[in-house]
């Protein structure tokens, strides 16, 4: 059951729908008569798209027309783009908060089903991996997360993160006319520079997975970083010279990321993804450095295998198998 705050969202969206898949206009009536609801209340929600930022034209006699649509972020937006059956389907978005994660990992404790989607447009508590932060800004980004709730045993939830890792570079490269590459294990980069990291946290017991939360921060419209990662950090402005619109990207990773999550659920591994990924993996066949916790040392980076780990071929010959759990990895001459 909709309450009806719920009922004027979907109506909302679905009016976006209309105006953009309709080839010209689309009549008030015809509206009306979708929705069972007077023109007034048509009239209202044209009223609402046009004060987000949408430009529709009201024509006499003829009717609604959608002239341009601008970066909106809003639940209905969100709705209106997506092509899924359940990843992003319940979606809560926040025009700020402290951390998508935190607040998936949250619902998914009082209960929010699977495949529910926190997008903000900023975050005050952005996170990265072991207590890094993650710059994240109003107006000019992706922040999102994912609640999944996998009937899988508790040590395959990192692979999750490879899972949205592919899922996000070709999402990416549905949209826009870029070529990407994955830096094992979570980050995605473009000539050399981080656009997107990813963070998977798991609520479990020993052997039982409560649930799980991929948050990823997508770099889409900046046009600047901090002094700190200046160096290291690109948009996919700053990468193809035009803005990007972030509903539709999420959509698209969304879609990808519903396919590629079945895939993995038919073998609980990588098996089905690997080949994927592995032509996408930058590090690929190149030197690098594995930090860990005891020790570091310089390796061959040959690829992953089907449980995600990364295989390299130490100096002396032998082959290790490195989880991404307990090390980073860095190019020899910098990041890649
Ligand atoms: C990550 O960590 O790359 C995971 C980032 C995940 C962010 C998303 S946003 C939505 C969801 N909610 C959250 O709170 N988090 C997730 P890590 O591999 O530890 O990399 C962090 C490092 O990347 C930092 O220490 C900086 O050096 C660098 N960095 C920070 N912000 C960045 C940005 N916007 N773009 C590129 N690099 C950045």
């Amino acid at each position: 059951m909709h309450n009806s705050g719920q009922v004027k969202i979907i109506m909302k969206a679905e009016i976006l729908k209309m105006l953009r898949e309709a080839d010209s206009y689309v009549s008030g009536q015809q509206i009306c008569e979708k929705f069972g609801v007077s023109r007034t209340a048509v009239w209202k929600v044209i009223r609402q798209l046009q004060e987000e930022g949408y430009q529709v034209e009201a024509v006499r006699n003829r009717g609604y027309h959608i002239v341009t649509e601008p970066d909106v972020m809003t639940r209905e937006e969100l709705e209106s783009r997506m092509q899924t059956r359940w990843a992003g389907q319940n979606i809560v978005y926040y025009p700020e908060t402290d951390s998508t994660n935190l607040r998936i990992r949250q619902l998914g404790d009082e209960g929010a089903p699977h495949g529910t989607l926190a997008v903000a447009d900023r975050q005050t508590a952005g996170r990265g991996r072991r207590g890094r932060a993650w710059e994240s800004p109003a107006g000019s980004s992706i922040y999102m997360s994912i609640l999944l709730r996998p009937d899988i045993a508790p040590d395959r939830a990192p692979m999750l993160t490879l899972v949205m890792a592919l899922s996000v570079a070709e999402g990416i490269m549905d949209c826009e006319d870029v070529e990407v590459q994955i830096k094992w294990p979570n980050d995605i980069i473009i000539n050399g520079k981080k656009l997107v990291g990813i963070l998977t946290e798991m609520s479990a017991q020993i052997d039982y997975i409560n649930h799980v939360t991929v948050g990823v921060g997508i770099n889409v419209n900046q046009t600047g970083f901090p002094e700190d990662i200046r160096q290291t950090a690109t948009s996919l402005k700053m990468e193809t010279g035009h803005d990007v619109k972030r509903a539709p990207l999420i959509a698209a990773v969304m879609k990808r990321l519903e396919m590629y999550y079945e895939i993995f659920l038919e073998t609980e591994d990588l098996s089905g993804l690997m080949d994927m990924y592995n032509r996408m993996l930058v590090n690929r066949d190149r030197d690098v450095l594995i930090l860990g916790a005891k020790e570091q040392y310089q390796a061959h980076a040959l690829g992953i295998n089907r449980t995600g780990e990364l295989i390299v071929r130490r100096e002396d010959g032998t082959e290790e198998e490195v989880f991404a759990g307990e090390v980073s990895v860095r190019g020899v001459y910098g990041y890649v």
